[in-house]
C-alpha cells in the first residue's frame, strides 16, 4: 500500500498491486486518472518515453477503437520487455490503415502474412527465436475478430494446444470493419451489419450463434486469458504486463468500438466502451489455466438499454416500435456474464440486484 497525496491536502492510501482498486476517478465518467498517482502508478500512456509502437499517421478512421486499444497494448508490451518485442498482424483494418505500401506507422519490428495465420506465424517466430537462443524477445500477434474467431481460430487454437509462447491479442470490433462491416462470430446479437441487415421479422444478427472465444480460450487451459476494453486504460496496461511476465500461450480479447461499424459518434469510442462493460455486455476478467482468477466489479450498473441506444446497429430494436422481447433477451444475457463473472460483488442473488431496481 503507499499514500497518494489528495488536492485539499488529505491523503489517501491506494494499492500498488491492484490496477482495480485505484480510488481515485472522475466523476461521471469513473475513469482513473493519473495526476494525482506517483509517477510509477500512472499508465504507460501518460509518460513521456512510451514507445509509440504505433505512431501518426496511419489512416484509421476518427475515433477508431483498434487503432488505440493496439497503440494501449503494443506500448505496455514494450514497456515490460524493455523494448523486446516482435509484433505479427493479421490482415485487417490494423494492418491496412497502419501499413500502406511503402509506409507503416510500426515502432517496432512489425510481420504480415495472410488474414488467418497470424498465430501460426508467430508460433514460427517464437520457435526460430527459440533456436536462435533469443528467447528474451518476445512475440506478440495480433487481429481483428474476424481474424481470431473465424478465418484464424484453427491456427489460435493450435498455438493454444501447443502452449506456443506467444501473446495472442484480438481487438474484437465485432465484425469485419476493414471491408465493409460484415458480420462475425463475435457480432452480438440483434446487431444491423451489411450481412446481417435490419430487415424483416427479426432484424439485424440472430441469436443463438457466434462464439465466447475468451472462454473457449479458457477450455484450452493456457496460462493466463483476459479481457480488456480501451476504456479502461490502467486495467488494459496491467493486463498486457501480466501477460508479458508470463510464459507459453496467452490470450488478451479487448474490446475496440468502431465508429464506422457501430454508427456511434467518433467522440463516443471510449464512452461506448465503458458502457458495455457497466452494463455487463463485456465482463472484464482474468483467468489463469482455466480458472477465472479476477473480474472488474462493476462501479455504477446501467441497463443495457443505454449502451444499445448509443449505437446506430441497435437502432431497430427502438424504432420503428420498441423490440420488447429482443431488448430482454439482450438485458438477459448481461445479468448472465455479471452472474457468471461475480460482477456484482455485494449482491447474493440475481434477484436484488434486476434492472427494475437499477432504474428505479
Ligand atoms: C483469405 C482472405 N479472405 C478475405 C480477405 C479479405 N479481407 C481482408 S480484411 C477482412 C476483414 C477483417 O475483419 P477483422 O478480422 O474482423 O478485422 P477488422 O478489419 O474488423 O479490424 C477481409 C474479409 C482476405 N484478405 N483474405
Ligand atoms: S472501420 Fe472501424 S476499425 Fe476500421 S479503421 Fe475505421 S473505425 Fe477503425
Amino acid at each position: 500500500m503507499i499514500e497518494a497525496p489528495l488536492t485539499d491536502g488529505r491523503s489517501s492510501t491506494v494499492d500498488a498491486e491492484s490496477s482495480t482498486r485505484v480510488k481515485f476517478y472522475q466523476t461521471g465518467t469513473f475513469t482513473a486518472g493519473n495526476r494525482l498517482l506517483d509517477t510509477e502508478l500512472r499508465t504507460v500512456q501518460s509518460s513521456e518515453e512510451r514507445t509509440n509502437a504505433i505512431t501518426c499517421g496511419h489512416r484509421a478512421c476518427q475515433g477508431c477503437g483498434e487503432a488505440l486499444g493496439a497503440r494501449y497494448a503494443l506500448d505496455a508490451a514494450m514497456r515490460a520487455t524493455n523494448n523486446n518485442v516482435i509484433a505479427v498482424n493479421a490482415t485487417g483494418c490494423l494492418e491496412v490503415f497502419s501499413t500502406p505500401y511503402p509506409e507503416t506507422s510500426w515502432q517496432l519490428p512489425w510481420l504480415h502474412s495472410l488474414f488467418g495465420n497470424a498465430a501460426a506465424v508467430a508460433s514460427g517466430v517464437a520457435a526460430a527465436l527459440r533456436r536462435q537462443g533469443r528467447e528474451h524477445i518476445r512475440v506478440v500477434a495480433q487481429g481483428g475478430d474476424g481474424g481470431t474467431t473465424d478465418i484464424g481460430f484453427g491456427c489460435l487454437s493450435g498455438m493454444f494446444e501447443r502452449n506456443d509462447d506467444v501473446l495472442y491479442i484480438c481487438y474484437d470490433n465485432q465484425g469485419y470493419m476493414n471491408t465493409g462491416v460484415q458480420r462475425s462470430s463475435a457480432t452480438p446479437p440483434a446487431a444491423r451489419t451489411a450481412t446481417t441487415p435490419a430487415l424483416g421479422s427479426a432484424p439485424g444478427n440472430p441469436f443463438g450463434i457466434g462464439k465466447d472465444v475468451p472462454r473457449i480460450a479458457m477450455a484450452h487451459n493456457i496460462p493466463y486469458v483476459a479481457t480488456a476494453s480501451v476504456s479502461d486504460l490502467h486495467d488494459l496496461e496491467a493486463k498486457v504486463t501480466r501477460a508479458m511476465s508470463m510464459h507459453g500461450a496467452r490470450y488478451i480479447h479487448i474490446l475496440v468500438p468502431c465508429p464506422l461499424g457501430w454508427a456511434h459518434p467518433t467522440r463516443d469510442t471510449i464512452r461506448v466502451a465503458r458502457l458495455a462493460v457497466e452494463s455487463g455486455v463485456f465482463p472484464l476478467f482474468e483467468a489463469e489455466r482455466g480458472e477465472v482468477v479476477r473480474s472488474n466489479a462493476i462501479r455504477r450498473r446501467i441497463p443495457v438499454e443505454e449502451y444499445l441506444t448509443t449505437q446506430g446497429r441497435f437502432a431497430h430494436l427502438f424504432k420503428p416500435k420498441r423490440d420488447e422481447v429482443r431488448l430482454a433477451a439482450l438485458q438477459e444475457l448481461a445479468d448472465k456474464n455479471i452472474e457468471r463473472y461475480n460482477l456484482l460483488p455485494g449482491s447474493t442473488t440475481m434477484e436484488s440486484t434486476t434492472m427494475k431496481e437499477v432504474k428505479a
